[in-house]
This record gives C-alpha cells, sequence and structure tokens, in this order.
C-alpha cells in the first residue's frame, strides 16, 4: 500500500524576495534601454505620425518585457524550489492552494489599468490619424499588378511608381486596387493599409524628412509581387513645386497626334524590356506570359487579326497601346477562358513617342525572322 506523504508547509519559498528584487533590477534595466532606444537611427521617422506611433510601440514594450520578466522568471524559480524531492513519496501531490482574493484582486486591477492606458495612447493617436481637417493634399493611389499608380488633385494624368510629396503638407491618401488586393506600406511613415478592390482606405499623414523612402507591396499579388516597390520623395516645397510643373509640361505633350513614322525601333526595345517583357514574350502569340507573344503579330497565318479583331496595322497596333483592350470574359464557359485586361496608355504611362517608339519595335519583330 503506498504510503501517503503529507504536502510540505505552503510559503513562497526560500529567497522569494531577493529574486522578486533581482527581477524588478533586470526589469528597470531593460525598461531604460527600451525607453531610450533612438529607433529614428535605426528607422527614421519620416512623418508626423511615426514618432507618436514608436513612443506607443516602446509602451507597450516596456510593459510587454515586464511581464516576460515577472511571468517567466516565477515559472523558473517555483519549478526549482517547489520540484519533487528525493524525500517525498511516490504519491506526493502538490500543495493544494484555493482563491487568493488579495492576490487576484492585483492581477486584475494591475492589467486593466495597462489596458486603459494603452487604449488612451492608441484613441488619441487614432483620432488624430481620422482627423482630416486642415489637410492641404488630397490624393489617391491605387494598386494594380504590379506597380503603384498615383493620381493628384490638378494632374489629368496619373503618375506611376514615383509617389512626390512636399514636406510640412498634411497628406489625406486614398487607397485602393483596381486588380487583386495590394497594400501601401512606408516603413519611415509607420503606415500600412490593405489596397482592396472596390474598398477606399485613407491614410493621412504629415510628410516632414526630406529624402527618399520605399513604398512596399506587402500582399501576395501575383508573379512580379516581389518587384512592387515604388518610391516616395519628401520634397521641399520648392522641390515638389518644380517636379509638379514638369509634370504638367510632360503632360501637356501627350496630346495631339502620334507620330509613327518617326517611331525608333531600338528605343521601342529598350522600353519593351522595362513596360511590356513582364506580360509580353517576344515569341509566336500562343506564347503566353500574361499577355500573348508579340514576335509575330504581323505574319503569323493562325493569328490574321490582332485581338481587337483590326489587320495588325501599325496604326491600329498603335491603338491596342492608346485604349489598351480587354477582350470578352468568357469565363462563362461560352469559349474559353478571358486572355486578360491589357493596361491602357496612362497605365503604361506611355508618352505618344514611346507609343511610336514601341510600335516600330513590334512591327521589326515580325521582320526580322
Ligand atoms: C499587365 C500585363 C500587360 C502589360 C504590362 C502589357 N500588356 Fe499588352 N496585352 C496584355 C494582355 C492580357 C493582352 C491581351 C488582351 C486581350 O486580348 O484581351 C495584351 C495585348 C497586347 C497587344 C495585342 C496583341 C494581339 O495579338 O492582338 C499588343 C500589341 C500589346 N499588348 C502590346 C503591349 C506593349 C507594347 C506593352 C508595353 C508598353 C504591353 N502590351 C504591356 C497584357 C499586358
Ligand atoms: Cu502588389
Amino acid at each position: 500500500m503506498a504510503q501517503y506523504t503529507a504536502p510540505r508547509k505552503p510559503g513562497l519559498g526560500p529567497g522569494f524576495w531577493q529574486v522578486t528584487i533581482a527581477m524588478t533590477i533586470l526589469n528597470a534595466i531593460a525598461s531604460y534601454f527600451i525607453a531610450n532606444l533612438d529607433i529614428d537611427k535605426y528607422l527614421p521617422e519620416a512623418a508626423d505620425p511615426a514618432s507618436d506611433i514608436d513612443a506607443l510601440f516602446k509602451f507597450l514594450s516596456v510593459v510587454g518585457n515586464a511581464i516576460f520578466v515577472y511571468v517567466v522568471g516565477y515559472i523558473v524559480y517555483f519549478c526549482i524550489v517547489w520540484r519533487r524531492r528525493a524525500s517525498d513519496g511516490p504519491d506526493a501531490i502538490g500543495i493544494q492552494i484555493h482563491d487568493n482574493p488579495r492576490l487576484e484582486l492585483w492581477w486584475t486591477i494591475i492589467p486593466a489599468i495597462l489596458m486603459v492606458i494603452v487604449a488612451f495612447f492608441s484613441v488619441r493617436i487614432w483620432i488624430n490619424l481620422q482627423n482630416t481637417i486642415g489637410d492641404v493634399l488630397t490624393m489617391e493611389s491605387i494598386g494594380h499588378q504590379f506597380k503603384y499608380e498615383f493620381r493628384y488633385p490638378r494632374l489629368k494624368q496619373s503618375v506611376y511608381d514615383d509617389m512626390h510629396l512636399p514636406a510640412g503638407t498634411p497628406v489625406t491618401l486614398h487607397v485602393t486596387s483596381a486588380d487583386v488586393i495590394h497594400s501601401f506600406w512606408v516603413p519611415e511613415v509607420r503606415l500600412k493599409a490593405d489596397m482592396v478592390p472596390g474598398l477606399v482606405q485613407t491614410l493621412r499623414f504629415t510628410p516632414e524628412k526630406i529624402g527618399t523612402y520605399r513604398i512596399i507591396c506587402t500582399e501576395f499579388c501575383g508573379r512580379n509581387h516581389g518587384n512592387m516597390v515604388a518610391t516616395l520623395h519628401i520634397d521641399s516645397q520648392q522641390d515638389f513645386g518644380r517636379w509638379l510643373s514638369r509634370q504638367f509640361k510632360a503632360q501637356g505633350q501627350g496630346s495631339g497626334p502620334i507620330a509613327l513614322a518617326s517611331g525608333q525601333a531600338t528605343a521601342g526595345q529598350a522600353l519593351f524590356g522595362q513596360k511590356c517583357s513582364t506580360c509580353h514574350s517576344v515569341g509566336a502569340f500562343d506564347q503566353k506570359i500574361v499577355g500573348p507573344g508579340l514576335g509575330h503579330l504581323l505574319d503569323d497565318p493562325t493569328h490574321p487579326n490582332l485581338v481587337t479583331g483590326e489587320k495588325p496595322t501599325p496604326a491600329d497596333i498603335a491603338h491596342v497601346l492608346v485604349n489598351g483592350y480587354q477582350g470578352p470574359d468568357n469565363s462563362q464557359g461560352k469559349s474559353g477562358p478571358s486572355i486578360g485586361v491589357m493596361p491602357n496608355r496612362q497605365a503604361n504611362a506611355l508618352s505618344n513617342s514611346d507609343i511610336a517608339n514601341l510600335t516600330a519595335y513590334i512591327v521589326s519583330l515580325s521582320q526580322t525572322k
């Protein structure tokens, strides 16, 4: 018959207060380093809410660190002090403790106070982020596979891949997507929003530190997701003004007739590598990447017409580059799936001479075999 062993006398255990003091010192040292960490040195705080968000992060880190040190510290301490001894009988059970109102009270009150403090700071930052009163620049960014489109209030055409903002000007940025879910994230601004088709989300910040920062897509959005990076330029007011007037000029040149005859195939080839080769090969029509192969548009007997139904003349090819094209959506099972979306000139950011050069290049592909 097993022998009953009385539990050891309950209590905190030897050295409990020494261990508590040691943990408190450890905690104080760690808190000191966290509170004094210069995050700006490692990841610049380039825009207005960044330092508030870093302060909240530090507060959470100090609290989280304290919880970690005491919880893990006491677990280790009690494991050692109250471990099973060789002298304990085989059926020895631990000390049975029920109810400790004093302890329970404090482990409810202290976390509750911490939560209220966190809520206070969070709500303060959040209200600041929602407040669009007095904003000077309201603009939009639209995610595409695989680039960022930026729409400025007075610019007729969008700009792509480079976002310019004037330092010191409060900005309201509406983000959404034209195709799949993307994301708008600038680590130095400490703000991030998913770009969701059909949903417009708002980010609000005031750029402060002049410089260039990366805008990163953090939602896996397709085969070129990894290349979906744009640049945020925080400019001085003067530089921003200069950039904007350059855009006005460049877009003025975008109107008017396209001089197809002056297209340069070599310039077109270089541009093709930058803007088209993510979606098009220069092989036969059926060598698809996202769009069809463009190597034999003029001399392929199995593909006599363009996808638009037009004859493959330079003018009709240019027409596709200007307007883009989306074949009928046959996903209802009528005659095969839709072949996809060819972006228009705005989405591909093509000037008139770009279109002439690209057309010349595509025509030249069919002639050299
Ligand atoms: C996002 C992917 C994508 C990009 C980038 C793209 N295209 Fe396309 N392109 C397509 C798709 C998809 C089609 C087919 C559309 C359809 O038939 O519905 C197409 C069709 C075309 C056609 C018609 C082909 C035919 O056989 O009729 C031409 C010409 C063309 N693209 C040229 C270009 C050029 C030049 C560029 C670079 C400025 C370019 N595309 C960039 C996806 C793309
Ligand atoms: Cu993306």
